[in-house]
């Protein structure tokens, strides 16, 4: 038999898997002015990026992925930008905002002045945030005490440079689930606070801008295998994929949500059926016969016998 697995890591995996099964997100329609979320390894959808977190990923200290800040202008006419960044759940906290101030050169407001050098121009920024909210916001402007003016991006574009970044630390105890980390639009946690705004100049005053798209990001946590994310990969593992596969196979709606899906498809060629079950049950034996690897070493080990032939 040739078997599809190659050696995959569980990083390449997860990029293998966001192509086949799609997900949905709110996004805002087109717009002139969009603030989205992007961090390496996630697969772009147009509902926004997906970060696909295989369990074998996480080391003692969880997991960081670093997550830049990014800001469209196709006009040029912002003169004012205050995104604020939430994830709901505490397993993955977001922490280490750059104040946009800082390195410069790497983000997008970071001006340059006549003589080429950089400079901080009236560009003003002011990073915060929350640990008991679990937000990271900050506020860019171009501003002083007598006029306001658009802010010109450095470099050539400002979709090129972030406008910041932070990082989403992923705790080693997360249960396998879809979380979204999203731009605030509306107090969630306190009456009065901060939202993300977006301010435009328009005929020499400032308006705010009210088409704003803004494109969140998922973080899809599974574990290859264990379908019922107990730790433990065995035959009630194979016995929901079969489950399941009946299901797809008579035509009847199928109960896997994303994670379980990715968790489901062993071999990875997009399918949910019984040769992922076998590999369930072939590892469960191994297991009953006083087998060390895990799940995810264990394939590679099959594949590498494969290649071998
Ligand atoms: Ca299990
Ligand atoms: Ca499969």
């Amino acid at each position: 038999m040739k078997k599809s697995f190659r050696k995959i890591t569980a990083l390449s995996l997860s990029l293998l898997m966001s192509a086949v099964y799609p997900v949905t997100s709110a996004y805002a329609a087109e717009s002139q002015h969009e603030i989205y979320l992007s961090a390496e390894g996630t697969e772009k959808t147009d509902t926004g990026e997906v970060f696909y977190l295989e369990r074998s990923m996480l080391g003692d200290d969880g997991y960081t992925l670093k997550i830049n800040i990014f800001y469209r202008d196709d006009v040029l006419n912002t003169w004012y930008i205050s995104p604020k960044v939430k994830c709901a759940d505490q397993n993955i906290k977001l922490r280490n905002l750059v104040d946009p101030k800082d390195p410069l050169i790497e983000f997008a407001y970071a001006e340059t002045n006549d003589a080429g050098e950089l400079s901080y121009g009236s560009n003003s920024t002011l990073a915060s945030g929350s640990e008991i909210y679990n937000t990271v916001n900050f506020t860019c402007m171009n501003s002083n005490l007598m006029n306001r003016t658009a802010m010109k991006p450095y470099g050539e574009y400002t979709n090129s440079y972030p406008l910041t970044s932070f990082d989403a630390i992923i705790s080693k105890e997360i249960p396998a689930g879809e979380y979204d980390i999203y731009f605030l639009t509306e107090a969630e946690d306190e009456p009065d606070q901060r939202v993300t705004e977006i301010s435009l100049m328009i005929d020499g005053g400032p308006e705010p801008c009210t088409d704003t798209a803004l494109t969140n990001m998922k973080i899809v946590v599974s574990s290859l295998g264990d379908i019922d994310d107990n730790g433990i990969v065995d035959s009630n593992d194979a016995s929901a994929i079969l489950k399941e596969y009946s299901l797809l196979s008579t035509k009847k709606s199928p109960s896997f949500d994303t994670p379980k899906n990715y968790a489901a498809d062993v071999n990875k060629d997009g399918t949910i059926n019984s040769s992922d079950a076998s590999l369930i049950l072939k590892y469960y034996s191994y297991k009953s016969t006083s087998g060390y690897m895990d799940f995810v070493s264990y394939l590679s080990y099959l594949d590498s016998l494969d290649s071998a032939e």
